[in-house]
This record gives C-alpha cells, sequence and structure tokens, in this order.
C-alpha cells in the first residue's frame, strides 16, 4: 500500500500531499543547505563576479563557500566530482576544451549562455605599428626589424611574446610551430604581471606584444589592437589539413565572438533547485565584464566594494533573477 502511495507520488507530482510532513511551510522543493562551492580564479572580472554571483545565490536563500581554484582542466574535474559546484566564467577560448569534454561525459552541465562576446588574443600597443608597419596582420611578425625590435635577451633573436599563467591553456607555442613564427613565449605568473610590464613598456613606447582578452578594462587604458591571424574556423584546432599549414593544427587565431558561459556540477540543479533557477538566470553583458574589471584595475577597488557597487548598480537584473527563486 505504501508502495503503491508512493509511485502515484510519483506519478502525479502531489508535492503537497507527498512532501515530507516535517516541511509543511514549504509548497516547493527545498534546496539543500549545503554550501554551493565557487571557485575563485586569477582574473579580476571573475574574483569579482564570484562575489556577486555568490551574494545573489545567498539573497535567494543558499549557502555559499569559497575556494580558490586553477581555472584550467582541473576546475573541471573537480566540478566533475562535485567537489566544485560551478564556473561562471567559462571563457571558451581559453577553458572550451576541458569543459566541453566534461559535458560530453555527463558529470558537467552547460547550464547558461552569458550574452558576452569574448575574444582571447596576441595583442599589441597602437606605436608598435611604426615598428612593425604590416599590424594587426601577423605576418608582420615575419619582418626582421619587427622580430628584432621585441627580442630580449632570453629570446634568441626571436620576438618575445609575454603570455598569460600556463593555466589558461593557451595553445601559442603550437601556433608558433604551425606559422614558423621567429616568437619565444614567456609566460606571466599572473595577469596583474602582465599588465605591470605593460605599464611600464607603454610609458616609454618600449615595444611589447602580450596577451589580453575583452571584455577587460585595457581599452579604456591604452590603445593598441590584437593581432590578426587567419580567422579561426571548425578544424584548425583538431585538423592538420586545415589551414595554410597542411601538416600542423592551430595554424590560426583563436575564435572570435567566443562564448562566456555558466557551467554546473551535474547534481547542482536536483540538490538547490531554486539556486538552479536563479543562476542561471543570471546574464552578464560585455559592459558588465568590463565594469567589474575597471572598477578593479582602474579604480583600485577592493574586491567587496567593487561587487557592491555592481549589485547596487544594476539592482533591478539581480532583483529579476533572485526573483526566479520558487
Ligand atoms: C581567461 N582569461 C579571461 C584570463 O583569458
Amino acid at each position: 500500500m505504501k508502495k503503491l502511495f508512493l509511485m502515484l507520488c510519483a506519478v502525479a507530482m502531489l508535492a503537497v500531499a507527498c512532501g515530507d510532513s516535517s516541511d509543511s511551510t514549504s509548497d516547493s522543493a527545498a534546496d539543500s543547505a549545503d554550501p554551493i562551492v565557487i571557485p575563485i580564479h586569477n582574473w579580476t572580472s571573475q574574483i569579482v563576479g564570484a562575489e556577486i554571483v555568490g551574494q545573489i545565490l545567498q539573497m535567494s536563500g543558499a549557502n555559499v563557500e569559497y575556494i580558490t581554484s586553477d581555472s584550467g582542466a582541473p576546475v573541471y574535474e573537480a566540478m566533475c566530482l562535485g567537489d566544485v559546484s560551478l564556473v561562471h566564467e567559462v571563457w571558451e577560448s581559453s577553458f572550451g576544451v576541458p569543459f566541453e569534454e566534461n559535458v560530453a561525459k555527463g558529470c558537467v552541465v552547460d547550464a547558461a549562455t552569458h550574452d558576452t562576446k569574448t575574444r582571447e588574443e596576441w595583442w599589441y600597443p597602437a606605436y608598435l605599428v611604426d615598428t612593425c608597419p604590416g599590424l594587426p596582420n601577423w605576418e608582420a611578425l615575419l619582418e626582421e626589424a619587427c622580430y628584432s625590435a621585441l627580442a630580449t635577451p632570453d629570446t634568441d633573436g626571436n620576438a618575445r611574446y609575454l603570455g598569460g599563467p600556463v593555466e589558461w591553456q593557451k595553445k601559442d607555442p603550437e601556433r608558433i610551430a604551425a606559422l614558423n613564427l621567429p616568437v619565444t613565449v614567456v609566460n606571466a605568473g599572473s595577469a596583474d604581471a602582465i599588465w605591470a610590464e605593460l605599464a611600464a613598456a607603454y610609458a616609454s613606447e618600449e615595444p611589447i606584444m602580450n596577451f589580453n582578452w575583452t571584455p577587460n578594462f585595457i581599452d579604456a587604458v591604452y590603445d593598441g589592437a590584437f593581432v590578426e591571424f587567419p580567422d579561426y574556423e571548425d578544424g584548425c584546432f583538431d585538423d592538420p589539413a586545415w589551414g595554410t599549414n597542411p601538416d600542423s593544427t592551430y595554424d590560426c587565431g583563436n575564435p572570435k565572438g567566443a562564448y562566456l558561459k555558466i557551467g554546473t556540477w551535474e547534481g547542482f540543479e536536483a540538490k538547490w533547485p531554486n539556486a538552479y533557477k536563479v543562476l542561471t538566470s543570471i546574464n552578464f553583458t560585455n559592459l558588465d565584464l568590463a565594469t567589474m574589471a575597471a572598477q578593479g584595475d582602474i579604480d583600485g577597488m577592493s574586491v567587496a566594494d567593487n561587487a557592491a557597487k555592481w549589485l547596487a548598480d544594476n539592482s533591478d537584473r539581480v532583483d529579476a533573477w533572485v526573483a526566479t527563486a520558487g
């Protein structure tokens, strides 16, 4: 008899009649009180956005907890195991491969796509065009006057390209080999290390070429542009036959207009159904990320003040997202 009743409950979803009687105050599924684990990575918009996402989830009744986490494959493996609950800035060009691999396994969910369109690429200050007149075309880097001007004592005559931390998973060595570029990659230890070098070089108009991305604060402060490599198309990263080098993958630039997604652990929605609704209604635009970055990296605001200002300036949108909770 009890079995039949449970079966009817499952079929008819008689939430009130079937609910745990100790839970009589709520007529919708209750979220677990366990904390939602949010990772903190190593660039400003993500760090501020993690605080913003956490506060929005708390406004809707969730408990949250933060962990500092590698932003590359390890965070997707941790999310696959349920040790991390979400990633709110999945950048296609950096993390698309480990993210999509774990989505394909079924342990990570492609939960939402922000309106933000992203690009991550080699970048140079506008004054470098005097030395490398063919820029933004990548073939400018093949000219001796250009790569020699960008050389430093540790690059053996090659141009020096200041890349981001290795965990951002860029295929720079592969691209350099595929396009036969006279360039040596030097990976910065942090985003701040890139910005410090750029600031110093820019002040004295020294040649520099560094990793940058959009949306970011850089456009508001510096005049410069991305290097234009052959346009990314399907196949470039996995089919050697694609592109100008028939024997190599990565003979192209990173995707333009790339996605920024929210990923979750597969068990998130069942464990925190209301928080899941709120999380997947969050939708950051290019201006949102650029603002979070600028408030931190230009205005020098603390993470707490930066998040508080963004939440206050966007309270109508935030309220609407919070209201999606049951
Ligand atoms: C993932 N990042 C925005 C630092 O390129």
